[in-house]
Parts: C-alpha cells; structure tokens; sequence
C-alpha cells in the first residue's frame, strides 16, 4: 500500500493534528509524521513534495495556520493529491488558515477540509488511497457502519433521557 503523509508547518500544530495519525494507524494504514514549513523552510517543502511519490507516498495531508501556504507550496511540487488541513492557530481563530488553503488558483487544487478536521483529512486520504485497496475499502466501510451504530445507539439514549425528562 502506498502511504500517506502528514506534514504540518510548526509542532506547535501537533495537538491538533494528532487525530489525523491516529485515524490512519486505524485504519491500517502506513504514514510518516514531518515538520516543514512553507516559509521557514521552503527548500525541504519543494524537495518533499518533489519527490514524493518516489518515496511511495499516494497522498499527502498539509496542516498548517495562520497565512497558511503549506498545502498549495506541496501542490506546486507534485501531481499526488494533496489534502489542506486548515488549523486554528491565530487570533482569527483559523479563518485566516481556511482562505489561504482553499482559495488555490486554477490548475493546482488542494482537497480543503474543515477548520481542524485533522479526523476527516485522514478519512479523505484513506478513501483516495482505497481505490486500488479493496481490503481498505472494506475498513472504510466497515468503520462508517461503526459510526452510523453509535449514533442509532445515541439516539435510542435520547428517546430514553426524553421519557425521563417529560415524566418528571
Ligand atoms: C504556521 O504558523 C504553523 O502551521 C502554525 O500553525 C503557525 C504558528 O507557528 P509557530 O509560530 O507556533 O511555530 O506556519
């Protein structure tokens, strides 16, 4: 299987891109975990993502804040999908790590999630990687049947705590 990549602009991301690791040790699937910066260090940003798919990754996730340029500055260097993950790090609470990572001009697409949506990000680049892994597409679904469970599961909860409340 091809891996995955998470690279995010400063380790003061972590906190919030962790569960992006964790979903993909979930699932199954194979990642490195690196600290580049667009900024500060632009020359490993292009060599990453340069040679990327050389070094077996099939996609890559780019967590970063403020004036956050990571995601486009990997996707000028590659053809493999890059998926932005937007962090709230800044006084403008994340906004300002949305605009910058999803307003790419046409021609260089970054796949945008959520605002900290290190969980989804992880989710995305499962599915991408999924289309040649039949037995990771089996997990995909197998853990969306999980997820549809619980929430049936918080339901039938509610229509108990309901009852409580309404006969009190
Ligand atoms: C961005 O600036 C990073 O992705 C981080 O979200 C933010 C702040 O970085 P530090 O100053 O904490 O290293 O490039």
């Amino acid at each position: 299987m091809k891996k995955a990549a998470i690279v995010m602009g400063s380790d003061s991301d972590l906190g919030k891109v962790r569960s992006a690791a964790l979903t993909l040790k979930e699932l199954g699937i194979p990642f490195e975990m690196r600290i580049i910066s667009a900024h500060r260090t632009p020359a490993e940003a292009a060599d990453f993502a340069q040679n990327a798919e050389k070094n077996g990754f099939g996609v890559l996730i780019a967590a970063a804040g403020k004036a956050a340029h990571l995601a486009g500055a990997l996707a000028a260097n590659t053809v493999l999908p890059v998926i932005g993950l937007p962090i709230s790090s800044s006084t403008l609470d994340g906004l300002d790590a949305l605009l910058s990572t999803v307003q790419m001009p046409s021609g260089m697409p970054v796949a945008t999630v959520a605002i900290d949506g290190a969980r989804n990000a992880a989710l995305l680049a499962a599915q991408m990687l999924s289309l040649c892994d039949g037995e990771l597409r089996e997990r995909l679904r197998a853990l969306r049947e999980k997820n549809t469970q619980a929430v049936l599961e918080k339901d039938r909860k509610l229509q108990d705590e309901l009852e409580k409340i309404l006969e009190a």
